[in-house]
C-alpha cells in the first residue's frame, strides 16, 4: 500500500508553530524521518498558516533534503498553484489533495490537475455536503469520474477518498466506509485513499481503533493511506497486512522490516 506521510500538516499545533517560526531544521528532520520510516509521499498542508506563501516555503524546504514526491493538501487553487510552481523535478508526480464535486473547489483546482496531469485525490462530497449513504457517495464518484473523463484525464491516476466519519456519531460509519471501498473498486476500477483517523474521533484508545480500521480498509482494497509513518505500530500493521493480502512477494518487505527491527508485537 502507498504511504502518504501526514506529519507536515499545519492542523497539528506543534507543526503550525514550526511553520510560523520558519524552522527549517525541524521541517527537514520531520521530512527525512518520515521517508526513512517508509513514506512514499509527503503530505504538505499550510491551511492554518499563511497558506499560499507558506506552501511555497514548505515545498522548497522539504525539497532541499529529499526527492520524495509531494502530496499538496489544500482546497485553495492559489496554494495548489504556488506549490506546483515551486516543486522542482517531475511535477506530474505530485498528488493534488484534493478535488471534489463542490463547484468552487472543482473550478479552482481542476485546471492544475489537467495542466500538469497530476494524480489527484477526489473526495465524495458535493455542495450538499458529505452524503449519509454509500450509494450517494458512489453517485458522486461517478459524476467526478465522468467530469475527468470528459477532460481526457487518465482515470488510473485518480484516488477516490470516500471520507471517514466518526464511529462515535454512528456505529455503521466504519462498515459503510468498507462498503464504499469495495464498491468503488468493483464499479469503477479506480484507486482509493483515506485519512483514517477520523474514525476514532471522540473515542478512547484512538490509535488502537485506527490500526484495526486500517487493516480492514486494506482488506477492502484501499490503495493508499495518509498516516503517521513515525508510529511504529501502525507501520507494523501495514507491513503485516500487505504480507497477508499477497502484496509482498516472498515476504521480502516483511523480512526486511523484521531484520531492521521495525516490527512491533
Ligand atoms: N483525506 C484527505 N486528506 C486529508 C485527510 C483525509 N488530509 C488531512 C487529514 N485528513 C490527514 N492528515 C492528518 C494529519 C495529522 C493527524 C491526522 C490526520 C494527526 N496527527 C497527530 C500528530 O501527528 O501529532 C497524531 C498522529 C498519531 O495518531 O500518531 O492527528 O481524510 N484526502
Amino acid at each position: 500500500m502507498l504511504i502518504i506521510g501526514e506529519k507536515l500538516n499545519s492542523a497539528i499545533p506543534g507543526i503550525r508553530q514550526i511553520i510560523n517560526d520558519k524552522d527549517v531544521a525541524a521541517i527537514q528532520d520531520l521530512a527525512l524521518r518520515q521517508v526513512a520510516a517508509g513514506a512514499d509521499y509527503l503530505d504538505l498542508n499550510t491551511a492554518q498558516c499563511n497558506e499560499v506563501a507558506d506552501m511555497e516555503w514548505l515545498v522548497r524546504t522539504v525539497q532541499e533534503v529529499t526527492n520524495v514526491p509531494l502530496c499538496l493538501d489544500s482546497t485553495e487553487g492559489e496554494a495548489i498553484k504556488k506549490g506546483l510552481e515551486t516543486v522542482k523535478g517531475d511535477k506530474s508526480k505530485v498528488i493534488i489533495n484534493s478535488i471534489s464535486m463542490e463547484k468552487k473547489r472543482l473550478e479552482e483546482v481542476l485546471p492544475f490537475v489537467l495542466e500538469y496531469q497530476c494524480p489527484v485525490i477526489g473526495l465524495t462530497v458535493d455542495d450538499n455536503g458529505i452524503p449519509k449513504t454509500a450509494a450517494e457517495r458512489l453517485k458522486i464518484t461517478e459524476r467526478l469520474l465522468e467530469t475527468l473523463r470528459q477532460e481526457n484525464y487518465d482515470l488510473d491516476k485518480v484516488y477516490i477518498d470516500p471520507l471517514v466519519l466518526p464511529l462515535a456519531v454512528n456505529h455503521t460509519h466504519a462498515t459503510m466506509f468498507f462498503q464504499c471501498l469495495t464498491d468503488i473498486k468493483r464499479l469503477f476500477n479506480v484507486k482509493t485513499v483515506s485519512g483514517l483517523s477520523n474514525i476514532s474521533y471522540n473515542m478512547p484508545k484512538r490509535k488502537l481503533i485506527n490500526r484495526y480500521f486500517l487493516t480492514i480498509c486494506m482488506a477492502s482494497g484501499m490503495d493508499a493511506a495518509i498516516l503517521d509513518p513515525l508510529d511504529r505500530k501502525i507501520m507494523t500493521a501495514v507491513t503485516t497486512a500487505d504480507l497477508l493480502l499477497g502484496n509482498d512477494r516472498f515476504g521480502k518487505n516483511f523480512l526486511k522490516a523484521y531484520r531492521q527491527d521495525l516490527l512491533e508485537d
